[in-house]
């Protein structure tokens, strides 16, 4: 028997063949979590604090497994017992601790951490259902819980608390801790605090429950609806509990350590991911006051440890809180709040950084950027639109403290674990030091001209479409043509992620198919994508992507080009199927809007090409493989920001002018659509393009579709070379791996260890 085999049979008790997969995978949890424990190192120096309301972690054994260097032996061990990895893989529940790019950044982030053998933990909330189930019924998006909490997760109890005094009532912070591994590297934790008083029978008609029972409802959901105030200030209840605890924690550590508080910054290096968690400012200034440290000290310190990362440019989306809110939930922090603004005010003598404006709203990421040393977007272009046009009053303020830190991911999840095939391929020809270097991968450029390459780079590539068609088969029960081209747009659904710009491509195919004008090859168009519960404009988007499937799918002429699959449900697990199989990567945000993007690195990193606007990280992807390896179109960052700025853009003018715009734009509500679609969201989506359009989805749409057809025809015209372009992607997507992110960040912000 090998060692394996002895671990496992002992732990169930019986033989290995026998067991169940649930038995085989409670096993291999309490094997890797030993396992993991060897690995906790002692923290010399300055240690890394990540807090963030989100952390889109994703399925964590074969993870784990593979960081420990125990993936092999437990694969070979399962076989040789006739059971699959894939099945035991079913049975962990998938912690959808997160809404997208923000948190599964997050996630990354822990693995490169860990990786790179530095000290680092997140700080979180353990939200009992997560982000909602998707599910699809009549063409529409529902809701559901979705109860990831069975008993078999990787949240260890601790008997640790914490008192947090919420709307004046004293409540008691949990901590739970789940084991980050690093590859081949130390274990960290990601801290995530729950109260014990939470009751999940409050929650009914899909995902509705009283929002104003506290005890039992705050960590029940992430960011539940808040369209509504009481919602947002269930929002504001869930970020102090995460922050009050959180900092206590921190403080708490650091005494231990040694510190005398006067010196924390030598403890402590906490990063404020978005403006989520902003309130930590506030509340370790509070506490380290409560310690006898005045003011003037404490606001030092504060900033002086802590630094702040931008991930948007959307006005809607900076957290703006009413101070009534805040004095509602979070009374002792009011007065600090108010002596910051006082000092912002003096130190900046410029009524566009207060932070609390007059109309008594208190803007979060002003107090982060005065009262942080760093603030950092997360891409070049980002970085560069937040110092000339978003922040730029604070930037003049505050030149040394703007920087820029290019997102990644983590290659270990996103190559490692999702291809395997593609990682052993790359392994035969360039050996595995890529694998903690990424930067090693630029020696696939001595293959781009060797056709035996090639082919295996194309055969490869088949292999994950055919896994991707036999699980959707599985799951969906839809059957996809694998000699078909996939594009795949999987993003939260959001008009200026501009799913809607996809959409009204796929209505024009399906005139110019009609018509006789056949595309080169047949085209798959993937979507994954959850829309807010409360987003009108994304729900009826997705409405008209379901009901334009079924048009298609019903009409043979058309259904042998083009066809359209909706992927239920999309996170972190259906994207480790998705991305492997892709060709053609949608990367269409209006320039400007999208901070970066991270799944445009993963499908890049997967051997897809992109198409895609000068948006985000984009950019730095063109600028990497160089124009003939990606597909470019629409218009450019400065000419929307003008656009905006002048008031320029009339939608309905589009419309009017384009016969191809119009005649994709009224078939919304043409009796093919209204046949199995509801003239209210189809009507108002048509609308919304017509007379509005906010993300000038038609001024790029000629460009649009010029760009995809092309990329359509190069495909078929010429496959080994689209293989040589995708070998290039690949060769150049070392500069995307979070291991060089977080280098950079420990290098410029935290001088770790
Ligand atoms: C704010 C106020 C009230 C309620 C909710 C929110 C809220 C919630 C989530 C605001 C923003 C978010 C998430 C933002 C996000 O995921 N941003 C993405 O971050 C990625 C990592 O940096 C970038 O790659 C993406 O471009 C950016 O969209």
């Amino acid at each position: 028997m090998t060692e394996m085999e002895i671990a496992l049979s002992g732990y169930c008790k019986k033989d290995i063949t026998s067991c169940t997969y649930e038995e085989l995978y409670t096993a291999l949890l309490h094997i890797v979590e030993a396992e993991s424990r060897k690995r906790l190192a002692p923290v010399k120096g300055r240690k890394l604090y990540y807090i963030s309301a989100e952390f889109l972690i994703g399925k964590l054994l074969s993870n784990n497994l593979i960081n420990l260097g125990l993936y092999d032996d437990v694969k070979a061990c399962l076989e040789a017992h006739g059971k699959s990895m894939a099945e035991l893989e079913e049975a962990e529940p998938e912690p959808s601790l997160g809404n997208g790019g923000l948190g599964r950044l997050a996630a990354c982030f822990l693995d490169s951490v860990a990786t790179l053998n530095l000290p680092g933990d997140g700080i979180g909330l353990r939200y009992h259902c997560g982000l909602f189930h998707q599910n699809f019924a009549d063409n529409l998006q529902n809701e559901t819980p979705d109860f990831w909490l069975g008993g078999h997760d990787w949240a260890r109890k601790t008997d640790k608390t914490y008192p947090v005094s919420l709307a004046g009532k004293d409540y008691t912070a949990r901590l739970y801790q789940i084991a980050v591994t690093g590859y081949e590297g130390r274990t960290n934790y990601l801290n995530l605090f729950d109260l014990d008083t939470i009751d999940q029978s409050i929650i009914r008609d899909g995902i509705q429950f009283d929002k104003t029972d506290i005890e039992k409802n705050l960590t029940l959901f992430l960011y539940p609806d808040d369209s509504d105030d009481a919602g947002r200030l269930l929002r504001i209840y869930q970020q102090y509990l995460m922050v009050s605890a959180g900092a206590q924690l921190i403080l708490e550590e650091c005494l231990e350590r040694g510190s005398n508080l006067h010196d924390l910054y030598d403890y402590a290096a906490i990063q404020i991911n978005d403006t989520h968690p902003s309130m930590v400012i506030p509340e370790l200034i509070r506490l380290l006051c409560d310690k006898k440290i005045d003011f003037k000290e404490a606001v030092e310190i504060v900033t002086k440890t802590c630094a702040y990362t931008n991930h948007t440019i959307l006005a809607e989306a900076l957290e703006k809180w009413p101070k009534h809110y805040l004095e509602k939930v979070v009374p002792q922090l009011v007065p600090i709040i108010e002596k910051l603004d006082k000092l912002a005010r003096s130190q900046a003598n410029d009524p566009a950084t207060a932070i609390i404006d007059s109309n008594n709203v208190v803007h979060m990421a002003h107090m982060d950027i005065h009262f942080t040393h760093s603030t950092n977007g997360v891409a070049a272009l980002h970085t560069e639109i937040l110092k000339n046009s978003e922040l730029n009053h604070f930037y003049r303020l505050y030149p040394e403290k703007f920087n820029n830190k290019t997102n990644g991911i983590t290659f270990r999840r996103w190559l490692l674990k999702c291809n395997p095939e593609l990682t052993a391929f790359i392994e035969s020809l360039i050996g595995p030091g890529f694998k903690k270097d990424a930067s090693r991968l630029e020696k696939l450029a001595a293959f781009t001209e060797d056709e035996n390459v090639l082919k295996q780079l194309t055969a490869i590539k088949r292999d994950n479409k055919a896994a991707l068609a036999d699980w959707l088969k599985h799951t969906q029960n839809v059957t996809v043509n694998t000699d078909s081209l996939f594009a795949i747009q999987s993003k939260r659904l959001h008009e200026y992620k501009r799913q809607q710009l996809n959409l009204l491509y796929l209505i024009h195919q399906y005139f110019e198919i009609k018509a006789g004008h056949m595309p080169q090859v047949p085209l798959t168009a993937v979507f994954g994508a959850k829309a807010a519960p409360a987003y009108t404009i994304a729900k009826d988007i997705i409405h008209a992507l379901l009901v334009l499937s079924k048009v298609i799918a019903e009409d043979p002429d058309v259904s042998r080009w083009l066809q359209i699959v909706f992927i239920e449900n999309y996170n972190v697990t259906a994207a480790e199927k998705m991305i492997p199989a892709c060709d053609l990567s949608e990367q269409i945000s209006l320039a400007s809007k999208e901070a970066s993007g991270t799944g445009n690195m993963k499908f890049m990193l997967n051997g897809a090409l992109t198409l895609g606007t000068m948006d985000g990280a984009n950019v730095e992807i063109a600028d990497a493989v160089g124009d003939d390896n990606i597909y470019i179109f629409g218009q450019s960052s400065s000419q929307v920001i003008r656009r905006y700025g002048n008031g320029s853009y009339v939608a309905r003018e589009w419309y009017e002018i384009d016969p191809n715009i119009r005649r994709a734009v009224n078939f919304l509500t043409g009796k093919e659509m209204l046949s199995g679609g509801s003239s209210e969201h189809l009507g108002r989506l048509q609308n919304e393009l017509i007379h509005k359009d906010w993300f000038q989805t038609l001024p790029d749409f000629n460009a649009y579709v010029v760009r995809k057809n092309q990329a359509l025809a190069d495909y078929a015209g010429n496959p080994l070379n689209w293989a040589k372009r995708a070998l290039i992607n690949i060769s150049r997507a070392g500069f995307f791996s979070s291991d060089r992110t977080i280098a950079e960040y420990d290098q410029d912000i935290w001088h770790l260890g």
